[in-house]
């Protein structure tokens, strides 16, 4: 089952839920915003009885999609998976000690990534710094955290990343992570499934220039090292999330080192079972 934000035509912003190659309109059902319908408990038997409602049925070619987020922050773990690390402990000798340290460490790294006014969606542009030479895409598995910390759903995020920059020195991450167009969300969040379910989805990304492929990779979200429950669970640690969080879990995928984006680039992430998010690259 797959949620969405939409606007139609008329600049209204509503919440679907996939129907087939349709999408119902949960306004007549009283369902105007996504986060309170996050906070059920039986957020799948909920979906279910509003499906057999009869709600007006719109085509996706119809409206605009929008990022799946309306006061939510987003946050990010890093060095999640094992080729994170060795990757960023080859770009930089200064922090590599750190980046060892934290792939085994108790407490995961989790770091503050944008606000939800800044996600870009699937169709628009990401960015790339201006002042960055090396700039990579990071395709990662995306949790939705009700106010609770529950794992209601999932989504697909773009942590776009200058790698040069946090390179140079572990204190200018924030500069490396947060930044105009630094986020991207796919539209779609599939709930009801269980964290053992989402741990075999594949991850897949194809990095196009010209319309030719210059990158490909993927893995699976069965390789990040820690729990999602964990994860969460440090992320609401000392801190309240009245409106949910989204909490991308890392990245598993980073193109060799020769390799940066570049303006007109286009990047397209695929998860199973969620969808694809695909942007254009800007620089910004
Ligand atoms: O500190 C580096 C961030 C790592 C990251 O964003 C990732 O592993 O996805
Ligand atoms: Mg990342």
């Amino acid at each position: 089952m797959k949620l969405c934000r939409f606007q139609t035509s008329n600049g209204e912003i509503k919440i679907g839920l996939a129907s087939n190659d349709h999408l119902l309109d949960l306004k007549l059902a009283g369902v105007d915003q996504m986060a309170p319908l996050l906070e059920s408990d039986d957020l799948a038997e909920q979906l279910a009885q509003l499906s057999r409602k009869s709600l007006p049925r719109i085509k996706v070619s119809e409206i605009k999609l929008l990022a799946p987020v309306e006061r939510q922050e987003v946050w990010a773990a890093g060095v999640t998976y094992l080729r994170s690390k060795t990757a960023r402990m080859e770009e930089s000798d200064f922090s590599a000690t750190a980046y060892d340290r934290v792939y085994s460490a108790e407490r995961p790294e989790l770091f503050f990534k944008a606000l939800a006014e800044k996600v870009a969606t699937t169709g628009e542009p990401i960015g790339i710094r201006r002042d960055a030479k090396w700039s990579v895409p990071e395709p990662e598995l995306a949790l939705v955290l009700n106010s609770r910390g529950r794992v209601a759903g999932y989504t697909i995020g773009n942590d776009v990343s200058s790698r040069d920059i946090e390179g140079e020195n572990l204190l200018y991450l924030p500069q490396a992570k947060v930044y105009e167009r630094s986020c991207a969300l796919c539209p779609w969040i599939t709930v009801a499934v269980a964290e053992d379910e989402a741990r075999k989805w594949n991850i897949s990304i194809e990095i196009a220039r010209a319309r030719a492929a210059v990158f490909t990779g993927e893995t699976s979200a069965g390789r990040i090292k820690r729990t999602f429950t964990e994860l969460a669970e440090f992320l609401f640690r000392s801190q309240k999330f009245p409106h949910g969080a989204v909490l991308l879990t890392g990245t598993g995928i980073v193109p060799p080192d020769d390799f940066t984006l570049q303006a007109s680039d286009v990047v397209t992430i695929h998860v199973d079972n969620i969808g694809t998010l695909q942007n254009p690259v800007v620089v910004v």
